[in-house]
């Protein structure tokens, strides 16, 4: 089905020419070495060249004179007899390769896919098979890559009963009713799809860890952990767990949880070296602590940094990470004391311990401020952190971007973040250099994403949002590449080559983010979701309740005023110039005027609308585009899968339904509040 093989689709190759061209390459595959994920390798560019030029190459191990296609590590291929000096390895990081085409004057043609590790030619492998699907040139390829986040890494939030928290795709593909699941090859394809796009660490577990999943560190589904972490590794995917930071209590039956109590720390040890048993190379663990209402060391008076480095310590003598979230806020605060602002939350929690972490901590911050919302400025915390280990996360699950009804397509969004100057050591010190772990020199630092995948035949739910989890890997492994090469390197895998069908499906997917931002919720304001499930309009729905998610809507305004001189000071969390820039209305830029100002409707915008008149207009807008995107996908019906036309085509309507309900009840809240009416006087009710 070709929903389910997304973007490894290895459809033959039509064009003779081509095909020929193509195929004079492969004719035996050469291999040194012999670890699982070399197999790997080996299995992927047989099973794609055979899918996608009907020749099965022959497999020699360790026979490489006769092999037209080599594979090996730099240190098992003697890489001087092809033009290759060690020197050029000595530079690469772990996971680099090159992927090279040798000349063949003398006719002999020859394809090295030569890694530092086996990681590498895992990594080559899936590059030369994406230019082939991309029907590139490979005649004279010399391409040497590596990638420039240390953890490329993905979140599951699925819990053991199979349901998946934000989860919009069907059921999970690791748990069955209470237990794993047994069909492990879904989760190995699932392991392909990761590792083709470069990704090499996954927890498979919800960040949320109830009694059930407490046990996953114990002996009862500790020997099942162990098969999926196998299934990962042989395509360089290490292994994480969410641990419940209760398990001394839950799990030990210790009367705390307490981290600087030697009976705790012992515990700690013991039930680590007891992972390591089942899995040498265990990742380690990720922790949500002292967030909505999780346990964590506030009991104990203890700080983050304590109730961290407990877990670290017994995970080091095994070379374990220890991801700590900040996604830290009080959830009962009093939406009337204007004094408390969830925005400043992870900075005024983390920023003072910065450094009293051990090196294998990193701590995880999600993108933004408050919580993935449409527009949010980037979170202050990032780059505050000067020595503290520090990963990015995402969210690939469109949580409050229209749960894979809608089409939204983020990757325009995450290159924003990664682009985005703090200015933490001066001009230039973007996201994706402290990400990448070159601003403070952190050897533990990297990219994290909450997954938009389950058991859904085309895993995530609409196809379409297929092209975010695939764009994620890719951005991960090289944040420079630009959002047209993601996206087109996805539509040519997806759906080949048709120009009608790449131009369509660009155009959605380049439009939709800011669609949805038109029609949902404007000028960076954030939430009017429905409490809960998060879809659908609600505008007042979190405004009179605890969670710290205002817009302080009145008849004169709107807004949440974050300055430093008359709001919550969030302003000040940023280093200059974005303080001041934030904090000027004359300077802050319009998508997030909203975030860090309170303003009357009458307020003129820099486009020069009013924010009431801007309001009107980006919710009609926001309709219109979306009977565009329907135009443009009805299209292609005939041109694609049918199945795969259809989903998306069901959803598109959905959207259509979802975008209606958003601006007529958006439209109509601020016109009754303002009393001010549209300028070109189109129905508000
Ligand atoms: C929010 C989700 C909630 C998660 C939480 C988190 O609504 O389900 O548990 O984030 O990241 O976005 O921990």
């Amino acid at each position: 089905v070709k929903g389910y093989r997304a973007w490894l689709q290895y459809s033959k190759i039509e064009d003779k020419r081509m095909d020929e061209e193509y195929r004079s390459w492969f004719s035996a595959i050469g291999v040194a070495g012999d670890t699982s994920i070399t197999n790997s390798a080996i299995k992927e560019l047989s099973d794609g060249i055979e899918s996608m030029l009907d020749v099965a190459p022959t497999v020699n191990v360790d026979s490489l004179q006769t092999a037209s296609i080599i594979l090996g590590t730099y240190q098992d291929i003697w890489i001087e007899d092809y033009g290759m000096s060690p020197e050029l390895f000595g530079d690469l990081n772990n996971e680099g390769y090159v992927l090279k085409t040798t000349p063949n004057d003398n006719g002999e043609k020859k394809i090295l896919l030569i890694g530092k590790t086996d990681k590498g030619i895992l990594y080559a492998t899936y590059h030369l098979l994406r230019l082939i699907q991309s029907r590139k040139p490979i005649h004279s390829l010399d391409i040497v890559d590596a990638p420039k986040n240390q953890f490329r890494m993905m979140n599951q939030w699925d819990n053991i009963d199979g349901t998946i928290e934000r989860g919009y795709s069907g059921k999970s593909i690791f748990y069955y009713e209470n237990d794993f699941s047994e069909d492990l090859e879904r989760i190995k394809d699932y392991a392909r799809l990761l590792s083709s796009t470069g990704l090499n660490a996954i927890s498979i577990n919800n960040v949320n860890v109830w009694d059930v999943e407490t046990n996953l560190i114990s002996k009862q589904y500790l020997p099942k952990v162990e098969r999926v972490a196998n299934i990962f590794r042989a395509y360089g995917i290490t292994l994480f767990l969410s641990i419940n930071y209760a398990s001394p209590i839950a799990l030990g039956n210790l009367d705390t949880a307490d981290p600087l109590d030697e009976k705790v720390r012992a515990w700690w040890k013991k039930k680590v070296e007891e992972i390591y048993q089942y899995i040498p190379d265990f990742g380690g663990f990720i922790v949500k602590a002292d967030s909505e209402n999780r346990p964590g060391p506030f009991s104990y008076d203890r700080d983050h940094a304590d109730g961290a480095n407990v877990l670290a310590e017994a995970l080091k003598p095994f070379n374990g990470i220890l991801i700590w979230r900040c996604f830290v806020y009080n959830n009962l605060q009093d939406w009337r004391d204007r004094s408390t602002d969830r925005a400043r939350a992870a900075y005024d929690n983390f920023k003072p311990i910065d450094g009293q972490f051990l090196d294998n901590v990193i701590l995880q911050i999600k993108n933004g401020p408050m919580d993935f919302q449409v527009r949010e400025p980037v979170s202050p915390l990032l780059g505050a952190l000067k020595k503290t280990n520090q990963l990015l996360e995402l969210q690939v699950a469109q949580e409050y971007t229209g749960q894979q009804k809608d089409v939204c397509y983020l990757i325009p969004q995450w290159k924003e973040i990664l682009d985005f100057d703090t200015y933490a050591k001066g001009e230039g010190t973007k996201i994706k250099n402290i990400a990448g772990g070159t601003t403070y020199n952190n050897s533990n630092s990297g990219i994290a994403a909450v997954s938009n995948i389950g058991n859904d035949i085309n895993w995530t739910g609409n196809t379409l949002a297929q092209a975010n989890l695939y764009g994620f890997g890719r951005l991960t492994w090289n944040p420079d590449l630009t959002t047209e090469e993601i996206t087109r390197d996805w539509i040519h895998l997806t759906f080949g080559h048709d120009p009608l069908v790449v131009e369509n499906i660009e155009y959605i997917l380049l439009n939709s983010w800011k669609t949805y931002e038109n029609y949902t919720v404007p000028l960076g304001i954030g939430w009017m979701v429905n409490p809960g499930h998060h879809y659908g309009p609600n505008i007042d729905g979190y405004e009179y309740s605890a969670w710290g998610t205002y817009h302080f809507a009145d008849r004169d305004g709107i807004g949440v005023d974050r300055t430093v001189e008359t709001g919550t000071g969030y302003t000040s969390q940023y280093f200059p110039p974005n303080v001041e820039w934030y904090n000027s209305l004359d300077s802050c830029p319009d998508e997030l005027l909203l975030f860090f100002h309170h303003v009357p409707y009458t307020h003129v915008l820099k486009s020069g609308e009013t924010v009431i008149q801007h309001i009107y207009n980006t919710h009609f807008k926001g309709v219109e585009e979306v009977e565009d995107f329907i135009y443009k996908w009805d299209k292609l019906v005939g041109s694609i899968d049918n199945r795969i036309f259809e989903n998306v085509k069901e959803r598109l309507y959905l959207q259509l339904k979802n975008a209606t309900d958003w601006r007529d009840k958006i439209n109509t809240y601020f016109y009754r509040k303002s009393g001010i009416s549209d300028n070109k006087n189109r129905t508000i009710y």
